[in-house]
């Protein structure tokens, strides 16, 4: 197998397709060191001392796993120094991290979820980092909360490292979804698959089924109409899967087809689910958009939302194509 690494192939689809500038690249490259040294620390398990809640908690008032935290270090100072950022924003920080002014300030905003899947770390399943990059405001102004509140379809890039079986990066910059494999040996990426496309028709569903009970009814109707099976409405049997990583969930229906739910229920006043539009939510749809597949909050498409706070939740329906479309309709015919 001709081997080509993650810079390589970032400075040819640079020179091909000129869709990467070189800030860009660079970024690219500094978050997927920081997954290299997350994956490592997440790799040691109990050896390195880092499983175990942190006895603290986030801005969402979920308890703090140590490698929550740990994670949230490694890519803020990781991407702190290189210039290519003017701010950071993470899941587990109340506010923005601006860049400090001792290093030089970039052209570009970077958000994360360092560790997804939180409740997998202790079980040693597979967990994920999240990424999303948005373009700073002209000028040299320092950005605001406000500048981060973009929609989902400014995103320059986005992506996903997996600490599973191997250690994976899932990446697009608005030309297809790539994937690259990291060689513990040798520590560099390499590239394992390319253009992935999510299949536009699939018989494998995941949700949270133990919320059944408060879920609203389109949800109810097309999960009924999933269990129905072949002599149902949707004429097909229907096999479920659910991780409790979005990551590892969303890594599945890449290759192989499927639909992601988690929706909002009854429990929630505001109706908004789970789940971060800005950390998981545009980016993952981002993803699945360039593999062909397609991502709604149950009404309008996801990468369409106006933000209107950096920790807003947002109901979550994501994959291939033909099942997102049903469970919109669905939706909109119950509205
Ligand atoms: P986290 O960011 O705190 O880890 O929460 C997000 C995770 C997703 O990865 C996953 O899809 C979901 O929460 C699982 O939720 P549940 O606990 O309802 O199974
Ligand atoms: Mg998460």
């Amino acid at each position: 197998m001709k081997r080509i690494s993650l810079t390589r192939f970032l400075v040819e689809e640079q020179r091909l397709n000129n869709n990467i500038p070189a800030e860009l690249r660079l970024l690219i490259e500094v978050v997927a060191r920081a997954c290299k040294t997350i994956s490592h620390a997440v790799g040691k398990g109990a050896l390195g001392e880092v499983l175990g809640t942190a006895h603290s908690e986030n801005v969402q008032g979920e308890v703090q796993k140590k490698l929550d935290i740990l994670s949230n270090e490694i890519l803020l100072e990781a991407n702190e120094w290189g210039g290519h950022l003017a701010a950071m924003a993470s899941e587990e920080m109340e506010t923005i991290h601006p860049i400090p002014n001792r290093y030089p300030q970039g052209e570009y905003m970077l958000l994360f979820d360092p560790l997804d899947g939180s409740s997998n770390i202790d079980v040693n399943v597979s967990i994920g980092t999240i990424f999303s990059v948005l373009k700073a405001p002209e000028g040299m102004a320092i950005p605001t909360e406000q500048d981060f509140l973009q929609k989902g379809s400014q995103q320059v890039a986005a992506g996903y490292a997996i600490y599973g079986p191997q250690t994976m990066l899932i990446f697009t910059t608005g030309n297809g979804v790539n994937c690259f494999t990291l060689d513990r040996e040798m520590g560099s990426w390499v590239l394992t698959e390319r253009n992935i496309q999510i299949p536009v028709d699939t018989q494998e569903f995941a949700i949270n089924m133990s919320n059944v009970r408060h879920w609203y009814p389109p949800v109810t109707r097309y999960v009924d109409e999933m269990l129905a099976g072949k002599t149902g409405p949707l004429n097909k049997n229907y096999n479920m899967r659910w991780i409790a990583s979005m990551v590892a969930d969303v890594h599945r229906i890449l290759h192989r087809g499927g639909i992601f739910m988690y929706p909002a229920d009854k429990r929630e006043p505001d109706k908004a689910g789970k789940l971060r539009l800005m950390y998981e939510a545009n980016p993952m749809s981002m993803i699945v958009e360039q593999a062909g597949g397609a991502s709604t909050d149950g009404k309008q498409r996801m990468l369409d939302i106006q933000p209107h706070a950096l920790h807003q939740r947002v109901p979550v329906f994501l994959g291939s194509k033909n099942e997102v479309e049903l469970i919109t309709r669905y939706h909109a015919e119950h509205s």
